[in-house]
């Protein structure tokens, strides 16, 4: 076993600050009401907090288009208010990790006016990525993530600026020393604040190719694939391992990097235990399971035996040289009891079943709000009911550009859209699910009568109550935190089925993926043992016990459950 870290230990919870709680009746969740839950977080048996981001923002793509690293939102309150949110949290025992969005700035941030403006020299001309038109013709055919060219010409410069998200997220230039001090600079203010850790958004594409080639059309694309020149570029291990050495070892910190298109070689660069770069790194491979090509878009259910292989091999790559990171959610991705689950009848078990499929892994878990008490994915009929820039987006290019008809288009949003997963937190069953007094940002799911935390507080076999058992189970066996993994069912596509091993222990997670009664074998090297079941989402758990184990707790000759 390699060394324990408390952040190997660890369970995070991913707040999204304007969808959590509202303490002023403005309809936007704010860092006062993330104050007022603590309790409720504490109590839940989590150790640190993820908010996604609180800086100043125009909120072209909510937050994560920043204008002052040094400020907080105005919807989202005040510095003191921070403080004092901190402060409460601490006095918990619970962390804060901020995330840092530093691959792109908003292009109202105060460098991206001097920029802009920074013709012949001075210290901000080259703080963005500039570059000449082709003749009437952006640099390259990059495509935007959110839409048209990544390139957008600027009246006052005459020249380009690069954006690989919205035109209002125009990419910072790492290879400008200038940046990199400005960003560690930022860092550090955090850090002196107290602030724990930090997820690190987009941080594989801080370094591109210089020579900003085309990039490769697919089908019927209007841009080239940006990715081969942007994501895991050499430059991103140079930068990490600088902004390790110059400002995280100084520090007791939780670090992990949001990391598009890496494969677990990438994985071990990034988050191994001898790389100096990040404690770890969220893999998105498991995420594009459902994926159709390239494109999330598309309305297809995944694969059981697909999602299997990714996670074994990421569990059994990473083993002993890095460490994994575990989400089935964030505030980009569908509800997983929708997607992977069952959000009709079997909600609650298929819930239960993917939150004990995933805490048993080996990983630090990651708990986006919500997930705790089953939220599902919420479908809207039109377009303009959507929010998210990204649906929007890519709704305007794949019914104008590449020939989807509108019906279609509607369908896979609805199954995909980063908006199911930004529905106000249900809180309990009156307005709004007590989620704001004043009238929400954003539509609460109607479903918030009879899925709410209030609710679910008060019934010890609920969703709720089930997550704080896994995550004491946790804190209490250390085979859940350092076995190793071994997938035992790798053909079914039935039933995803693993062992953990540590030392002379055995853990054995059995989890049934569908909606029917499977038969399985208990594996021959529990035959004959002694076990116990640490936690099942069945209530019957006593009589799966004595049909796994016989009444002595031994387990049959035939040792099928
Ligand atoms: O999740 C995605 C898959 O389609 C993308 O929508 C997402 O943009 C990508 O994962 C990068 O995510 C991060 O950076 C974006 C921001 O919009 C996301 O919310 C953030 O998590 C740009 O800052
Ligand atoms: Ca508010």
């Amino acid at each position: 076993m390699k060394e324990q870290n408390w952040w190997k230990e660890c369970v995070v919870y991913q707040i999204y600050p304007r969808s959590f709680c509202d303490s002023n009746g403005d309809g936007i969740g704010d860092i006062n009401g993330i104050t007022t839950k603590l309790d409720y977080l504490k109590d839940l048996g989590v150790d640190v907090l993820w908010l996604s981001p609180v800086c100043k923002s125009p909120n072209d793509d909510n937050g994560y288009d920043i204008s002052n690293y040094r400020d907080i939102m105005e919807e989202f309150g005040t510095m003191e208010d921070f403080h004092r949110m901190l402060e409460e949290a601490h006095k918990r025992g619970l962390k804060i990790m901020l995330d840092l969005v530093v691959n792109h700035t908003s292009d109202e941030h105060e460098w991206f006016n001097q920029s802009k403006r920074a013709l012949d020299g001075g210290k901000y001309r080259d703080y963005y990525i500039w570059k000449k038109g082709k003749g009437e013709n952006p640099p390259n055919n990059w495509g935007s993530f959110f839409g048209g060219s990544a390139w957008e010409y600027c009246e006052e410069r005459k020249e380009y600026y690069l954006h690989i998200f919205s035109r209002k997220q125009p990419d910072l230039n790492w290879e400008n020393p200038a940046v990199r001090e400005e960003i560690y600079d930022m860092m550090q203010w955090w850090l002196n604040k107290g602030i724990d850790g930090f997820r690190m958004d987009v941080i594989n594409l801080i370094g591109k190719d210089q020579n900003f080639p085309d990039g490769i059309k697919d089908g019927n694309a209007p841009y080239g694939d940006l990715v081969p020149y942007t994501h895991n570029m050499p430059q991103a291990h140079i930068y990490l391992k600088e902004m390790n050495e110059k400002i995280l070892s100084k520090h007791d910190v939780i670090t992990v990097g949001e990391t598009l298109n890496t494969s677990v070689e990438d994985g071990i660069k990034y988050a191994g235990f001898d790389e100096n770069e990040l404690n770890m790194i969220f893999t998105f491979e498991h995420m594009n399971v459902d994926n159709l090509g390239n494109s999330k878009w598309n309305d297809q259910r995944f694969e059981l035996r697909k999602l299997k292989e990714i996670m074994t091999r990421w569990q059994n790559g990473m083993y002993q040289k890095a460490w994994n990171s575990l989400y089935w959610n964030n505030h980009d991705q569908p509800r997983v009891v929708s997607r992977f689950g069952n959000d009709g009848p079997y909600r609650e078990l298929s819930a239960k079943m993917l939150a004990t499929c995933l805490h048993m892994m080996q990983g630090t878990p990651y708990i986006y709000q919500g997930e705790e008490i089953g939220m599902t994915n919420l479908y809207f009929d039109t377009i303009e009911e959507y929010e998210d820039i990204e649906s929007r987006t890519a709704f305007e290019q794949c019914t104008k550009m590449e020939g989807v008809d509108e019906e279609t288009m509607m369908r896979r949003i609805r199954w995909k859209s980063r908006d199911n997963a930004r529905t106000p937190m249900q809180w309990n069953s009156r307005e709004n699910a007590g989620f704001t007094k004043g009238t929400p940002w954003f539509t609460v799911n109607p479903n918030y009568k009879s899925i709410n935390v209030e609710d679910q507080q008060q019934n010890e076999e609920s969703i709720l109550n089930y997550y704080k058992r896994l995550i004491a189970l946790r804190k209490k066996y250390r085979i859940i935190v350092y076995g190793d993994y071994r997938l035992l069912d790798p053909e079914s596509d039935k039933t995803f089925t693993y062992m953990r091993t540590l030392d002379q222990e055995k853990l054995l997670v059995a989890c049934n993926f569908t909606d029917a009664q499977v038969r399985m074998q208990i594996p021959d090297e529990l035959k004959g043992t002694k076990g116990r079941i640490l936690i099942s989402n069945y209530s019957h758990e006593d009589k799966m016990l004595i049909a796994a184990y016989g009444s002595e707790g031994r387990t049959g000759e035939d040792g099928s459950i």
